[in-house]
């Protein structure tokens, strides 16, 4: 009989990269509320250039939430379908500067910008001029004056020390927060001072979900993390540089397992994840292009016990800077992710990852719900698999290599017969026995069969 498995809300968010609003209401509908994602990542909803790159997501024109992605109605509309399915939503907030265009030109939604001028929001002494020899641009990343005060990659640098500009940005995020968002993720957080970050969002409202983009450069850098975890989470780059080559090269070793993990910001402060779509397309060890490894590493991300998971879904590229298909007017066509079940063999360009429909997904978000508050004990080896349990509750085990593995893992889960998540997905117990394979844990073992490149997870939740 199945363990009655006490289950909890885990806090697991998904980032559904260039999607537009109307896909990700349906999504939140179909698949993102049934599966327990507890929030969507959004792409920034404001008004941008009109250019097809993904990129020109980045290069803000103004406020007014109109966009490629939907217009305000659309975006107003998918908070309240998504909040009545039980997930937030994070918008993107690019605060940081304007757009990087030298010549003038007219945003998406039609208003008149030039460099350093976005009429009624921002003229010529909003921003900073860093006056390198070179330029304006960021040159060192060992100063902590150029990071923060001198351009990235020529976009128009913010002053954000400056009362009206940090007004301006208030008034944006309070438009987006009575919509009903939830919070932001604060791209190029680096690129702004912690105290004007700090003092940007302190005059939201309290609850306000802030996850700060910081990316974790060397020690040799000045500006760190953890000067961004005051006034809320960041990104944890450290935790994808560390579980990606270990999944690519199929060489494991258990991380510090006691407390924080050093060189990493405390786990209540930390969003990990395996990529996005900025890795993706650069540092990432494994994406959706690693197809099978791509499952083992979200499997491991999903079971782990450091920070709270966010899993990307994007679309297949070749040219990194490809636009998501969109009509002739540059609109983003709305994509459907049905009957998506796993990575696909192979992508078409433009094609939608679906990652949040996958079986093994939405398995490892039911692991969590169950196995999510206890221990996670120490790892075990053998060759190039490996498994670790959340003592009493789950264990999971994957082989990242090219030849079959058995691996045994001790646990204190009752003896008995388990239906796999991975292959078997959320309901993974049905009545004539398992949707996917089946494991068996007997004598204090978990015992697993694992062909190349497979992952197993079994939970109280899934016992036969
Ligand atoms: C981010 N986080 O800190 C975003 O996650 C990342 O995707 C953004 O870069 C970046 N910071 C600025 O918000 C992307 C993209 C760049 C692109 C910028 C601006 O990775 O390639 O730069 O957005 O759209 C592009 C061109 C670049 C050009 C710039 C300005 O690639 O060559 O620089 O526009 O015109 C002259
Ligand atoms: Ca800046």
């Amino acid at each position: 009989p199945q363990a009655a498995a006490q289950r909890a809300t885990p806090d697991v968010g998904i980032q559904l990269f260039q999607l537009p609003w109307s896909s990700i209401a349906d999504e939140c509908e179909a698949t993102l509320g049934p599966s327990g994602f507890s929030w969507v990542q959004t792409s920034p909803p404001n008004e941008s250039i009109a250019r097809d790159e993904w990129w020109a997501s980045y290069q803000p024109v103004g406020y007014d939430l109109d966009s490629r992605l939907g217009t305000r109605d659309d975006f107003a509309d998918m908070v309240m379908r998504c909040d009545a399915a039980g997930v937030d939503v994070i918008a993107d907030a690019v605060i940081n500067h304007m757009t990087g265009q030298d010549a003038a030109g007219t945003g998406f939604a039609g208003t008149p910008y030039a460099h350093y001028e976005y009429p009624g929001l921002y003229g010529a002494d909003d921003f900073h001029h860093c006056g390198l020899a070179q330029g304006d641009d960021i040159v060192d990343y060992t100063s902590r004056e150029q990071v923060q005060t001198c351009e990235l990659v020529n976009l128009a640098d913010l002053d954000t020390s400056s009362p009206h500009v940090r007004e301006t940005i208030v008034t944006y995020l309070d438009d987006l927060l009575s919509l009903g968002v939830a919070g932001f993720r604060i791209d190029a957080a680096k690129h702004m001072a912690a105290d004007d970050v700090q003092a940007i969002v302190g005059e939201l409202p309290e609850g306000t979900r802030i996850v700060s983009e910081v990316i974790r450069g060397g020690a040799r850098e000045p500006v760190q993390p953890e000067e961004y975890t005051g006034f809320g989470e960041v990104f944890e780059f450290s935790y994808p540089r560390d579980l990606g080559p270990q999944v690519q090269s199929a060489a494991f070793a258990d991380p510090v397992l006691e407390g924080d993990r050093p060189l990493l910001v405390p786990a209540d402060k930390a969003v990990v994840f395996v990529d996005n779509h900025d890795t993706e397309r650069g540092e990432a060890a494994v994406t959706y292009k690693d197809g099978p490894l791509y499952v083992i590493a979200n499997a491991l991300m999903l079971a782990d016990d450091y920070g709270t998971p966010v899993v990307f879904s994007g679309y297949a590229f070749t040219d990194r800077d490809a636009g998501a298909p969109a009509d002739a007017e540059g609109a983003v066509l709305p994509a459907s992710c049905e009957g998506a079940t796993g990575p696909a063999d192979s992508y078409l360009d433009g094609e939608r990852t679906c990652v949040q429909s996958w079986t093994a997904i939405a398995g490892m978000l039911e692991f969590r719900a169950v196995a999510s508050d206890a221990a996670r004990l120490r790892g075990v080896e053998a060759g190039s698999a490996y498994g670790f349990e959340r003592e009493g509750r789950g264990v999971v085990a994957v082989n990242a290599g090219d030849d079959d593995i058995a691996i045994e893992i001790p646990t204190s889960m009752p003896a008995g017969d388990y239906c796999d998540a991975i292959t078997g997905g959320r309901d993974a117990v049905i009545d004539s026995g398992c949707r996917g394979t089946t494991y068996t844990v007997a004598d204090g073992v978990a015992r697993f069969s694992l062909a190349p490149l497979t992952a197993a997870a079994i939970h109280l939740g899934s016992q036969r």
